[in-house]
């Protein structure tokens, strides 16, 4: 494992929300590149990518979207330095911060890896369109993008439709919108609820996900890991928090079982906001959020038992 490396970065956000760029920095000074580093990874952090020059001010919303051009802007480099590398062969790991990165972190790897598959976890589905969007916030919009749903905005031109709609499936869903559910019927999007969670457990669920995008286990996989996904009495400190949620150990599993395929080559964890709760509920989700990321690089992969 010594030969593998991989790069940290830490985008700061556009989010609306106040405070969901301080996630990423917490999960840095709670000591995750030294635990990654233990486990065997060369790792390199990347730092803060700082865009100061982008403000209300300036970018007032198109259409209902809120901070279009800071969220297009931001998500442009992301998509560009996890391209980079991704292509150099590398593991990508991006802390945010909101999921509107994942438009920049996906392009990115599929930029390098046109083949690869994308498993979202998250308790929403974030694939509202410009035109069915109630909130207006662009994180509940980056899976549209991806695949060039709805009417195109011109900002966002530099997002090509690359994912296929039959490269994409979810994990731990359970508030969806109704213009939501209408898009994942209409595009035959496969997802997997908290219902179905509870009716087949977590094992069985991984199984079925992996089967439905990845049949043959020889694509790349992107993770993209909304902490929201999780039950808010394990991750309180997150800006959209629903209950009913994934356990402690259903999320860890989802880690270890795309860690186990050995085809894990894009990494978000996402939706860390240290600012929406008190001090105990922030340590709590910021240790959950490192935990996660070393689940997913292999920490409970133990050689004894294979
Ligand atoms: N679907 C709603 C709510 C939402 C999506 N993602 C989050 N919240 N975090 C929306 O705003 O599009
Ligand atoms: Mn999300
Ligand atoms: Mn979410």
């Amino acid at each position: 494992m010594a030969a593998n490396s991989k790069f940290i970065s830490e985008p700061k956000t556009a989010a609306p929300r106040l405070g969901v760029d301080k996630g990423p920095i917490h999960m840095v000074e709670a000591g995750l590149i030294d635990q990654i580093t233990e486990l065997g990874w060369k790792v390199k952090f990347d730092g803060h990518h700082q865009f100061e020059d982008i403000n209300a001010e300036n970018d007032p919303p198109i259409g209902i979207l809120k901070n279009p051009r800071l969220v297009s802007r931001v998500c442009e480099a992301v998509a560009t330095s996890v391209g980079d590398v991704a292509r150099a062969g590398q593991l990508p790991i991006t802390l945010g911060g909101d999921h509107s990165l994942a438009m920049g972190t996906i392009s990115g790897t599929l930029s390098a890896h046109p083949e690869a598959c994308v498993i979202w976890v998250d308790a929403h589905a974030d694939i509202n369109t410009a035109d069915s969007t109630d909130s207006g916030n662009i994180h509940g919009m980056p899976v549209s993008f991806l695949i060039g749903l709805g009417t195109p905005v011109a900002e966002f031109s530099w997002v090509k439709p690359l994912l296929r709609t039959d490269r994409i499936v979810y994990i731990g869903l359970r508030d969806v919108d109704a213009a939501e559910k209408r898009i994942l019927r209409e595009n035959n999007i496969k997802a997997f609820s908290m219902h179905e969670v509870d009716k087949y457990g977590i094992g069985k669920v991984v199984e079925l996900a992996l089967d439905h995008v990845n049949p043959n286990r020889d694509r790349p996989i992107h993770l993209s890991f909304d902490v929201d996904a999780l039950d808010p009495s394990v991750a309180p400190s997150t800006g959209t928090p629903v209950r009913g949620g994934l356990t402690f150990r259903e999320g860890h599993y989802i880690c270890e079982a795309i860690s186990e395929t050995g085809l894990l080559a894009a990494l978000d964890l996402m939706e860390v906001n240290p600012s929406l709760a008190d001090e105990a509920s922030v340590l709590q989700t910021v240790a959950v959020g490192c935990s996660l990321v070393r689940s997913a690089l292999g920490q409970y992969i133990f050689p004894t038992m294979k």
